[in-house]
């Protein structure tokens, strides 16, 4: 039987693209600039921080906060999300020391992306805070995608396994 080894080798293949392809549906949207940037030390609070990712990002269920060094808010009103642009606006900062921006927001294929960045305040500010922040948001990674392609590709090598033996 010559086509048995053929066959699997198709099997493989089809698997091998399934995977490849889950793992461009995958790839939502990425950030690509913060302002400030990260690490940035700066001696005066900005205005506002934001985000600038790859693509347009979906204006609904956007959260930006930032949590100064002394665990409260230092963000102020509903983040803004203008293209590919999340920002929210800042009180004027207080205490010296890091500021942690957290972001959750949704890219254009639907898919949640969340992460954080921080810069440092170098002058203390007059600034008054806000309350103290909640925990921030759990990052959400899609699992089912590599669970679907690693199936597949088990079943492929399997059926390739038996057709090789008959
Ligand atoms: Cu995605």
């Amino acid at each position: 039987m010559r086509s048995a080894p053929r066959l699997g080798a198709v099997t493989i293949l089809v698997a091998l693209l399934l995977l490849a392809g889950s793992g461009v549906a995958a790839a939502h949207a990425v950030r690509i600039a913060t302002d400030p940037a990260d690490k940035a030390a700066l001696a005066t609070g900005p205005a506002r921080v934001s985000a600038t990712f790859n693509e347009r990002m979906q204006t609904t269920f956007a959260a930006m906060t930032v949590v100064g060094p002394d665990g409260n808010l230092w963000s102020t009103g509903d983040p803004q999300v203008q293209g590919a642009v999340v920002s929210v606006a800042l009180r004027p900062l207080g205490p010296t020391g890091t500021y942690t921006v957290n972001y959750r927001a949704t890219s254009a294929d639907g898919h949640v992306v969340s992460g954080s960045w921080s810069f440092e305040l170098t002058r203390a500010g007059t600034g008054e805070p806000g309350p103290p922040a909640a925990a921030p948001a759990e990052p959400e990674l899609p699992v089912w995608p590599f669970v679907v392609g690693a199936t597949v590709l088990i079943a492929g090598g399997a059926l390739w396994a038996v057709r090789r033996r008959t």
